[in-house]
């Protein structure tokens, strides 16, 4: 028996249902840690902020204050790297993504977003794939500032990333410092190396074409 096969027999042990295994995958419990680049260093909050830009009638930028300020939710999600990992029932605190944008007056044109991380990573999504609530009723998009119960450790991107479990996870965008209402969508870093424009790894869209 190959190791993936022997992965979803032991997943069955732990009483994961195999069909929350994406195709190519295998479960692990460890959590690795995956960038380009260094890890930023944040000493002073106080200097941090969050850009809301793009297509919206009037920029905001968020200091942590207002953002900690915000209603936040826990939510329990598989997330799954196109690297071919995938992590069962993970735990995270955030911000909606809806309730950051209740903060702007969107154009009704926009229809993507570019996540903007520290030192330049981009990611793009769609917004139909980050509003709404999946089958739990939990958003499907979180600015995540907790993982299992603390802060989120720097090499996971402290103090803030973005989050959005259903699809793989290079969209989450680690060290989130800006968010960009656009009109089409353009591709963000991994996108365009070769990467897919959508990622959802129960479709396997790992590369361009698939
Ligand atoms: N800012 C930033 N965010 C990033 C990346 C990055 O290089 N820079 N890499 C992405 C990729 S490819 C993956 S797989 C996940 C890994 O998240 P983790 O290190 O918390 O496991 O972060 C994503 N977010
Ligand atoms: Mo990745």
């Amino acid at each position: 028996m190959g190791f993936f096969e022997r992965n979803r027999h032991e997943l069955v042990a732990r009483g994961i249902a195999t069909e929350r295994l994406p195709p190519g995958q295998y479960a692990t419990e460890r959590f690795p840690v995956l960038h380009v680049g260094d890890v930023p260093e944040y000493p002073d909050l106080s200097r941090w902020d969050l850009r809301v830009f793009g297509m919206v009638t009037e920029r905001r930028v968020l200091s942590w204050g207002e953002l900690m300020s915000l209603p936040s939710v826990s939510i329990e999600v598989d997330i799954h790297c196109v690297t071919k990992w995938s992590r069962f029932d993970t735990g995270w605190r955030g911000v909606p993504f809806e309730a950051v944008l209740q903060l702007v007056d969107v154009h009704p044109a926009a229809t993507h977003l570019m996540c903007h991380s520290e030192y330049g990573y981009t990611a793009n999504v769609a917004l139909d794939d980050v509003v709404g609530t999946d089958s739990k009723g939990q958003p499907r998009a979180l600015l995540a500032y907790e993982h299992g119960g603390r802060p989120l450790d720097p090499d996971h991107g402290y103090p803030v990333r973005f989050l959005v479990p259903h699809l793989y996870l290079w969209k989450s965008a680690k060290w989130l410092r800006g968010l960009e209402l656009l009109p089409l969508d353009t591709p963000g870093f991994w996108e365009s190396n070769g990467y897919s424009m959508h990622g959802d790894p129960f479709l396997e869209q790992r590369y361009a074409d698939d």
